[in-house]
């Protein structure tokens, strides 16, 4: 049986450095553009509503959010990046929260990389999993939204071809939080880690 069937709680947000929680259970993290659907996709994996809150403004999501499923797993929602519409000062406080806790958190096991579909990998992205690399942390992609797109073929196959050529050899997972395509998936890449 899943952990994912388990109950799934919220148990702290954390908007700065020094209110990042410790914990001692294995913990992954999802990262991606601001609406790419981190929330909701936590929400997916968790067969829960309402747990991460989704939100049609971009940037809703401003600090991490912890959750712990099943008294056995953390997931941590960190704050989307790449949009016009906050201050500089925003910017630099959500990178120096992001960059620290991707650089120092002993317990993440796992980054999952979100990436609209639609949208394809972008070089923004791609910083990302250079800064990953050089941080030896094992990540996957994550593309959301998959019932937008026709074609899912070509943006595998792109995507690989893409990656490949930059050396980077990781799972890439399909998903939709609102047909719950590659839920089930999801569920397993992640529950891996406790292994
Ligand atoms: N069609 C479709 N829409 C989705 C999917 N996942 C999320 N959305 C929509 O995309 C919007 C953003 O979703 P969120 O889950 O809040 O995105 P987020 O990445 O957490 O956003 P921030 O917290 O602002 O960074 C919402 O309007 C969702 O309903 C999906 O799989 N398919
Ligand atoms: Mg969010």
């Amino acid at each position: 049986m899943t952990i994912f069937s388990g109950q799934a709680v919220f148990t702290a947000g954390a908007a700065e450095i020094d209110r990042i929680p410790q914990y001692f259970l294995p913990e992954v993290a999802f990262i991606g553009k601001s609406n790419v659907g981190k929330s909701s996709l936590i929400n997916a994996v968790c067969n829960h509503h309402n747990l991460a809150k989704v939100s049609k403004t971009p940037g809703r999501t401003q600090q991490i959010n912890f959750f712990t499923v099943a008294n056995k797993i953390i997931l941590a929602d960190l704050p989307g990046y790449g949009f016009a519409d906050v201050p500089d000062y925003k910017h630099q406080e959500w990178e120096k929260l992001i960059l620290y806790y991707l650089k120092n958190r002993y317990n993440l096991k796992l980054i999952n990389v979100l990436i609209d579909a639609r949208r394809n990998i972008k070089s923004h992205d791609l910083e990302i999993l250079s800064l990953l690399s050089s941080y030896n942390r094992h990540f996957q992609i994550v593309f959301t939204k998959i019932d937008k797109i026709s074609d899912k073929t070509e943006l595998l196959n792109s995507s690989k071809n893409l990656l490949a050529s930059l050396g980077y050899s990781c799972n890439l997972i399909t998903t939709s939080s609102r047909s719950r395509e590659g839920a089930k998936e999801l569920q397993f890449s992640l529950e891996r880690i406790r292994s």
